[in-house]
């Protein structure tokens, strides 16, 4: 094994390498940019490089550099991560150069796949299910047309060079195969600068299942179950299961053998993913492998109990894989749900900020089983999500017996996650594991798609629970900081000193001013004898509640609701059985107290109403003596803070009152 490597990446797989590396007591040497020298990562490796600017171009993507602190630093090895370097043969072969491991695939193996006509030429000759169409050298449209007419319609047009949808046009019919195939050559020479292109016959509801392999030197691959990826918006995956539903034992063989054929036609060594698209019917077809270990491993290492990093370094290392195909076991079924700084209601622009609060749901909450809750992040409370690099901010992966447990777990999770700073996916994410669809394992990579009337609700304003909690964390908030000033000014009288719970009589009325968006909700909320009361539009309804370290129990009318409150400057962020609301205070008025020194016309303390000294419609002076209280053994008269007439009395004589209560009303 190697004494110490150097992972040339950042953000949460670098922290996940640097994990195995540790506990295999192999020492790390992380490198940053300028944009990461506070990293998570930086952090946790045991030396760190600094590797240039922010910009990736001339940092995570700069060959000399990352060399350059292999150098010196020692380094015997060289983990890519996934995206930057990891599917760079010139890397992989600069490393074998420079006398460095390179954790991965030969160059040679990178090369073949990377060119995807290649590739097909290459898999047919191994074997492995193509879909029918042309993947040859020849590009005369006319050749083409003929070959798009033998394919039959819906034709697919995908860029040699492409992957990842860049450069992909559907024919629909050979009236339309010239234009499609000018505008995917025109979008593959842009994007790729080769406009070569490849025809494929179009598969209406395709999924996207691929197979993880893993490969070592001595000539052993072997196959690690499959993830279904289907969901995906853009070709960008949202979630990601394994095993896939629906899939039969013979099917799964089926697949995983040409996956290992794949692998071995190209003498593949270390973690790859082949990746195939399926038909309904569950016929599978090859699309493209990838060289690298992927962003949702974690669901196969869920399943199968491996640890593919660990693997990936022994197998590098030159070790045999210590296992073979009979020994691997699929047990339960795991999902991950990747966390972005993106705004669904903006098309997923991605977010960016300083994550002000970040709160992860408890790993391991659900009983014996060891760990069926994992976060794999590459952040901490007060990170920022820069423009610079891919906004994801977390992995949030789980594990079930089955797959409906996974995804109540999943669903919990979601709910646990707490993220204020940036605007994330996070309600998006529970939404879709929440559609009709993805209970049901109606997988097909236009999910998201059809299930939109489902996935985009039209926009719900703050209900009165959200209005309430936020009213509720908003009173609190003050009566905490005049407490603590009260505490600061030393006065060993002041009434904040008295710290019994619940005694929000900061004047008895107040009146309370969000924004949400466009839109504005004015909620009052009143102190009275029989505690307090929140109204909005005229319907009230009583209201109790508490801080129990940071989570607001709120009893509004007859339901209890458990929210945790956290502010952001005047925007309160209401995290409520996984939704997430943001309001802004636009104000917040609270009646004046009366005078105090000539005594409030609220109980300064809870006691009983020992008399009651006038009748309603007396007309009274200011210092008027109007009521006497009993409480702690001692009597305490109210009076008139001014001239008035008395319009309400509220308690008679041998009431209880609680503190804070009005005890009656004065005109003036
Ligand atoms: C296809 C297809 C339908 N028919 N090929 C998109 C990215 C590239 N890796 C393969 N892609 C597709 N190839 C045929 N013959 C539909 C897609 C496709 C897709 C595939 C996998 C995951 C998500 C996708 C989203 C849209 C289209």
């Amino acid at each position: 094994m190697f004494r110490k490597i150097l992972i040339a990446n950042r953000g949460e797989i670098a922290c996940r390498v640097i994990a195995a590396a540790r506990a295999l007591g192999v020492r790390t040497v992380a490198v940053y940019s300028d944009a990461d020298r506070d990293a998570r990562h930086v952090a946790l490796a045991d030396e760190a490089r600094r590797i240039g600017p922010a910009e990736a171009r001339a940092s995570y993507l700069d060959i000399d550099a990352i060399l350059g602190a292999a150098r010196e630093t020692g380094a015997e090895a060289i983990h890519p991560g996934y995206g930057f370097l990891s599917e760079n043969e010139d890397f992989a072969a600069a490393c074998a150069k420079a006398g460095v491991v390179f954790i991965g695939p030969s160059p040679e193996a990178i090369a073949a796949m990377g060119d995807k006509s290649a590739a097909k030429r290459l898999m047919e000759k191994a074997g492995v299910p193509l879909v029918p169409g042309y993947h040859g050298e020849q590009q005369d449209p006319e050749f083409l047309k003929k070959e798009a007419d033998r394919a039959g319609y819906p034709v697919l047009i995908k860029a040699s060079a492409g992957g990842g949808g860049k450069g992909m046009k559907v024919a629909a019919d050979a009236q339309g195969f010239a234009a499609a195939l000018a505008s995917a050559k025109r979008e593959a020479k842009s994007a790729f600068g080769d406009d070569r292109v490849l025809l494929e016959k179009y598969l209406e509801r395709p999924r996207h299942i691929e197979v993880q392999v893993f490969g070592d030197t001595h000539g052993n691959v072997v196959y690690l179950s499959e993830r279904d990826c289907s969901v995906q918006r853009r070709h960008q995956k949202v979630l990601e299961e394994a095993p896939a539903p629906g899939l039969t034992a013979a099917r799964r063989r089926q697949m995983g053998e040409a996956a290992v054929a794949a692998a071995k036609s190209i003498r593949y060594s270390g973690a790859g993913t082949v990746e195939f698209i399926a038909a309904q019917d569950g016929t599978f077809y090859f699309m493209e492998m990838n060289t690298r270990l992927q962003v949702e491993h974690p669901v196969t290492e869920m399943i199968t109990g491996l640890d593919l990093v660990k693997l990936q370094l022994a197998v590098a290392a030159g070790e045999q894989i210590p296992f073979s195909q009979g020994d691997i076991r699929v047990d339960g079924h795991a999902i991950e749900a990747r966390i972005y700084a993106e705004n669904p209601a903006t098309g997923f622009l991605p977010s960016t900020g300083t994550l002000r609060h970040l709160r992860e749901p408890p790993a391991g909450e659900f009983g014996p089983q060891a760990r069926p809750v994992r976060i794999d992040s590459g952040v901490r409370e007060g990170d920022a999500i820069t423009p610079h690099y891919d906004p994801m901010i977390a992995k949030l992966v789980v594990w079930g017996e089955d797959r409906a447990i996974a995804l109540g777990r999943l669903r919990a999770a979601l709910a646990g996650c707490e993220i204020v700073g940036v605007t994330t996916n996070v309600e998006f994410l529970a939404r879709t594991v929440a559609s009709r669809a993805f209970m049901s394992g109606d997988l097909d990579t236009h999910l998201i798609e059809r299930s939109r009337a489902e996935l985009f609700p039209a926009e719900q304003g703050a209900s009165d629970e959200d209005l309430a909690a936020a009213a509720l964390a908003e009173l609190l908030a003050e009566q905490a900081q005049a407490s603590a000033a009260a505490q600061a000014s030393g006065d060993p009288h002041s009434p904040w000193h008295i710290v019994d719970g619940w005694r929000l009589n900061l004047g008895s009325h107040h009146e309370l001013v969000f924004a949400e968006g466009e839109r504005e909700h004015r909620v009052e909320v009143h102190f009275t004898s029989r505690g307090w009361v929140y109204s909005r539009d005229g319907k009230a309804q009583s209201l109790a509640g508490k801080d129990e370290g940071g989570v607001l129990q709120v009893v509004l009318g007859e339901r209890a609701l458990r929210v945790r409150a956290v502010r952001d400057g005047a925007h309160w962020h209401l995290f409520r059985d996984g939704s997430h609301r943001v309001l802004q205070l636009q104000s917040a008025q609270t009646a004046p107290e009366p005078d105090s020194a000539l005594g409030s016309l609220a109980a300064p303390m809870p006691g009983k109403v020992l008399k009651v000294l006038v009748r309603p419609g007396a007309k009274v002076a200011r210092g008027a003596p109007l009521m006497i209280l009993e409480a702690m053994k001692m009597e305490h008269t109210i009076a008139a803070p001014h001239d008035g007439e008395v319009a309400a009395i509220h308690f008679k004589a041998g009431e209880q009152v609680n503190e804070g209560a009005e005890l009656l009303r004065l005109t003036q």
